[in-house]
Formats: structure tokens, C-alpha cells, sequence
């Protein structure tokens, strides 16, 4: 029996699939007596260091937490159930943690994005018992935007490079702890998990040691889903967003076959986007919740879940914050909520106010499940013009030019699936939502979308050198060299594809297998 701690934020679910999957029971902490009669410890956290630590005091677990730790009973921390184990963290500096080890833990201070988000490898700097069956050179799913220094180095377990060197695993007698995610690192990150609930014994070193380790760029298959006109949930693909032919809604298939298959074919992550979404009640849509459940308990990669996340009213007038819709998904399964429409609305509203509310889906999200949790999804269209100066937006000169010879375009963003065109362009959506909290930019194209032409480069070179946070490059991918081509003339950390998934017409493998003889480093 493993004894989990939920703390009431952050995607438990997935760590309490993962260890199902391996064929433990799991008993959840309900009260301080559950800790201390642990016989096996399990700390996931997501989200951000301060509301994890309020929340440890609010439900006072925090003593029984420090007498399981120092009886050195076995105990595994995940990412911020690392972090909750030093003396005090810079994302909420008034706020101690538990202090079983010496040091602290700061924001990551590189020219490179921030969240560290995605597939890295690990440097091994002690046997343990969790490495069992591993090679060494397997990569694993980090997504944090602070990371640990401890002050003594005995401690440290493994170490990742990103910018610098950083600590990202420690172990002290039976205690262990990864920044990265085991339970969303596919095969390898399943074996840690078993290694840790077996009874057994044997510290070893992997075979292989690297000295130097490098984040891979991702492939991510998306899964646009709707009811299709009998009611039923399907995956559909458009083509420039209009997914009908002959007048009927195309089906590509049903959700949680199609992530389940692109999981075991190689997909580095997961995306769903329910596409009509800005205009159903999600809490009322229980198949959408449902497709979650389903995926997340047989497939251990990043799920992203978008459509419709936003405040609701329901017919009797209660409200439902999105902070509450986006609740209900990341208990479901999801570890990152996409937002679309509302975040145009949010950056409409900041920039006519000049200041943030507070109170947006962005925020409130951010603040409760971190930077990382929240993506913004942008589905813009372009817009020729003569000139620089003939709009009040950002303004790009392209190599594509107009349909009446222009040579300069600006991305207009749009609402409800790209029904409607609003005064805002891209890159300024995607500064202003970086500054209220995104942690990731979803890039879609709506003029590429399912056209096989390959990625928009000028509007994602656009967007990034406009932001820090990682860029998601979406929309067109035809061909392979696509993929080699984005991760070559842009700064996109992963390419996002439907189409050529869901027609069988490229599998993953064949498009990593391509990434990695040109020297694009992937996850195997
Ligand atoms: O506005 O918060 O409710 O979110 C709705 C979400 O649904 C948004 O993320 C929006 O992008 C998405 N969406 C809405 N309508 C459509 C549609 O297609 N009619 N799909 C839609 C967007 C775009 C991509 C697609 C890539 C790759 N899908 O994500 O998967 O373009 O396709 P390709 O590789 O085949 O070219 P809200």
C-alpha cells in the first residue's frame, strides 16, 4: 500500500494512474495519522511552492510530514514534493519549507526559456536503488520554472543541465526526490516509479553516464475534438479550421484510441482541444472529462486539455470560475489547461485598463497550479498591408507576400475557433499573456492549418523573439523536413501536428528518426 499526498492542487491522478498501472493500491492522506502510519510515502507536487506550503499548514500536515522525513521511512517527492524538502524557496520567500535539507530553491536565471519544460536527461552522481533497468541516457519530463541548490552535495542525486547545471534528484537514506516527473516520462519514468515501490534493495549506477545532458525538442499530437452530428465525441481535423466536408463533421476517430495509440507510437505529449468549447458548459460536458480519465490512465506522457476554459454561468445563475473548470480537468487527468478565446478577451481587457485585473483565467490559474499549467492557445490569421504604419499592430515585412503583391502582414487573433476576428495581433496577445502568467504559447496558423505546407516561420520568429516562455509551433506540418525546418529557423521548442497523425500519412517515429539524423535531439 503506497500512502499518496494530495494536497488539493496539481494533477494527482496522473501519479495515482501511474502507480495503479504497476499494480499497487494507493491510500490517499486524509489526516495527519495517515502520514505517520505510512509505510511508503509518496509527495507530488504541481504548482506553485506558496499555496503548497499554506496548504500543508492549513490542513496541519506539516509536523506529521517532518516526523515521517526524519524517521527515514521510504518517501518519494516529485518536483515540488522535491522542492517542499529545503529551507525556503524564492517563488515565496515569507514562507519556510520543510527544512529537512539545507539550501533553497531559486528561479532558473538563464538566457533560455523559463518554465524548463519538456524532455531532458539526467547526470547520475550516486547508485540508487530507483535507477534499476535504466541505461542512463533516458530522458525524462521536467516542467518547473525553479529548481534546487542544496547545500550539501552529498545529497544530490542527479543533475541536468539547462543554462547550467542544476540539481534534479536527491536522495538521503530512504528519501528520494525528482524535479522531474516520473509519472509522465512514458516507459523509463514508469520503471523509477517501480523501482521505488519494490521491496527491494540494490543501489546501482546505469550503465551509461552522461556528462552533459540536452533538452529534446517535442513532437506533440493534437486531437481537435467535437460531437459529431449524431452526438458522438470525435476527433476532427480541419482544413483552415472548417472541419465539415460534404456539409458533415469529418471523423478521425475516437479520442482515447487515437492518444493512447500516438502515446505508444512516440508522442512526447498530448494535446486535446475541444473545439467547441467556447460555446458548451465544460462541467456539464462529462464525455470531454471523461476522454481524460480514460487516456490518462493508460497513457504517462503530458496531457493538455483546451475549449472553454473560462467563467460560466449555468441556467439557475450560479457562476463557475475558470479557476474551477480548469479544477475539474486537472483532477481528470490533464496537466496543462489551454486557453483560447478568454485570453484574448483577458489581453483586450489589460490593455484598454493598463493594468492586470487580478481576477483572469490566466491569473488565477497560474497563481493556484504555476506557470507551467497554463497555455495559451493563439489561432491567428494573417493580414496584408502596405506598410508598417498602416495599422496600429504589430507589423511583420514577409516573403509571402499579399494577394495584391503586399509585403507586410500583422497576425490578427481570433475567438471562437477563428469565427471571429478581434483588434489585437499576435505577438502583443502573447507578450501580455506572458506578463499575466502563460507559461507556454500554443501557436496555431489558421492559414496553415491542414494545408501539409509546413509551419508559418515568420509568425513564429515573430512570437518568440517576442517572448521567453516556450513556444508550441502549430500548424501546416506536411513532411518531415517541416519538423527540421522549424527547429532549425525558429527558437520553437516542440511542433504540435494533427493531419498527418491522424491519416496515417507520417508516423512519429518517422519524423524523430529524421529530427535525430540531422542532429535535432529528440526523446526516444
Ligand atoms: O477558445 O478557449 O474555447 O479554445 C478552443 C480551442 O479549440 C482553441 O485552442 C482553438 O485553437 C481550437 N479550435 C477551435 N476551432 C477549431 C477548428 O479547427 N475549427 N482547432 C480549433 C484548432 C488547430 C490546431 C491543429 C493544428 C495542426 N486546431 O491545434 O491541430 O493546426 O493541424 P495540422 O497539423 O493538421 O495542420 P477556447
Amino acid at each position: 500500500m503506497i500512502t499518496l499526498l494530495d494536497y488539493g492542487a496539481g494533477n494527482v491522478r496522473s501519479v495515482i494512474n501511474a502507480i495503479e498501472s504497476l499494480g499497487e493500491t494507493i491510500k490517499i492522506v486524509r489526516s495527519a495519522e495517515d502520514i505517520l502510519s505510512a509505510e511508503k510515502l509518496v509527495f507530488p507536487g504541481v504548482g506553485a511552492f506558496g499555496s503548497m506550503i499554506h496548504s500543508l499548514h492549513e490542513k496541519e500536515l506539516v509536523e506529521p510530514l517532518k516526523a515521517y522525513l526524519d524517521s527515514n521511512r521510504p518517501f518519494l517527492g516529485i518536483c515540488l514534493g522535491l522542492q517542499a524538502l529545503f529551507e525556503h524557496s524564492e517563488e515565496a520567500p515569507h514562507l519556510g519549507g520543510l527544512g529537512l535539507l539545507a539550501g533553497s530553491v531559486k528561479r532558473f536565471d538563464t538566457g533560455l526559456s523559463v518554465p524548463h519544460i519538456g524532455w531532458n536527461g539526467i547526470k547520475v552522481k550516486q547508485p540508487s536503488r530507483i535507477f534499476g533497468g535504466l541505461n542512463g541516457d533516458e530522458k525524462f519530463y521536467f516542467v518547473h520554472s525553479y529548481h534546487v541548490e542544496a547545500a550539501d552535495p552529498t545529497v544530490v542525486l542527479t543533475t541536468t543541465d539547462y543554462g547550467y547545471e542544476f540539481v534534479s534528484g536527491i536522495q538521503t537514506g530512504n528519501i528520494m526526490a525528482t524535479q522531474f516527473h516520473p509519472e509522465k516520462s512514458g516507459r523509463a519514468g514508469l520503471r523509477i516509479l517501480e523501482n521505488f515501490l519494490a521491496a527491494a534493495d540494490e543501489a546501482v549506477r546505469p550503465i551509461r553516464l552522461s556528462d552533459r545532458t540536452r533538452l529534446a525538442k517535442r513532437i506533440i499530437a493534437c486531437l481537435d475534438v467535437r460531437a459529431n452530428d449524431r452526438g458522438d465525441l470525435v476527433v476532427t481535423k480541419g482544413d483552415q479550421y472548417d472541419v465539415r466536408e460534404n456539409g458533415t463533421v469529418r471523423n478521425l476517430g475516437l479520442p482515447v484510441e487515437l492518444a493512447r495509440r500516438y502515446y505508444q507510437e512516440g508522442a512526447d505529449e498530448i494535446t486535446f482541444l475541444n473545439i467547441t468549447g467556447f460555446r458548451d458548459f465544460p462541467l456539464e460536458d462529462m464525455p470531454m472529462l471523461d476522454v481524460l480519465k480514460q487516456t490518462s490512465q493508460h497513457v504517462f506522457v503530458p496531457l493538455t486539455i483546451g475549449g472553454g476554459i473560462r467563467d460560466y454561468k449555468d441556467k439557475d445563475g450560479r457562476t463557475y470560475s475558470a479557476l474551477e473548470v480548469a479544477a475539474e480537468y486537472f483532477r481528470s487527468g490533464a496537466d496543462k489547461v489551454s486557453i483560447g478565446s478568454d485570453a484574448v478577451l483577458i489581453a483586450e481587457a489589460y490593455l484598454a485598463d493598463g493594468r492586470p485585473s487580478g481576477r483572469s483565467s490566466i491569473e488565477e490559474i497560474s497563481r493556484v497550479y504555476g506557470n507551467q499549467a497554463v497555455v495559451v492557445s493563439i489561432d491567428p490569421r494573417r493580414v496584408y498591408v502596405n506598410s508598417p504604419q498602416a495599422v496600429g499592430h504589430q507589423v511583420i515585412e514577409t516573403a509571402i507576400a499579399g494577394p495584391a503583391g503586399e509585403k507586410y502582414c500583422w497576425y490578427q487573433c481570433t475567438i471562437k475557433g477563428g469565427r471571429q476576428g478581434c483588434e489585437l495581433d499576435a505577438i502583443t496577445l502573447a507578450q501580455v499573456c506572458e506578463k499575466l502568467g502563460a507559461g507556454e504559447i500554443l501557436l496555431n496558423c489558421i492559414d496553415r492549418d491542414g494545408t501539409n505546407l509546413g509551419f508559418d516561420i515568420e509568425l513564429i520568429n515573430a512570437v518568440t523573439a517576442a517572448v521567453s516562455i516556450p513556444v508550441i509551433a502549430s500548424s501546416g506540418a506536411g513532411r518531415v523536413e517541416h519538423f527540421q525546418e522549424v527547429f532549425t529557423a525558429t527558437e520553437a521548442e516542440s511542433a504540435l501536428a494533427a493531419g498527418i497523425f491522424h491519416r496515417r500519412e507520417i508516423p512519429i517515429e518517422d519524423v524523430k528518426n529524421y529530427l535525430a539524423d540531422n542532429q535535432v535531439e529528440i526523446r526516444r
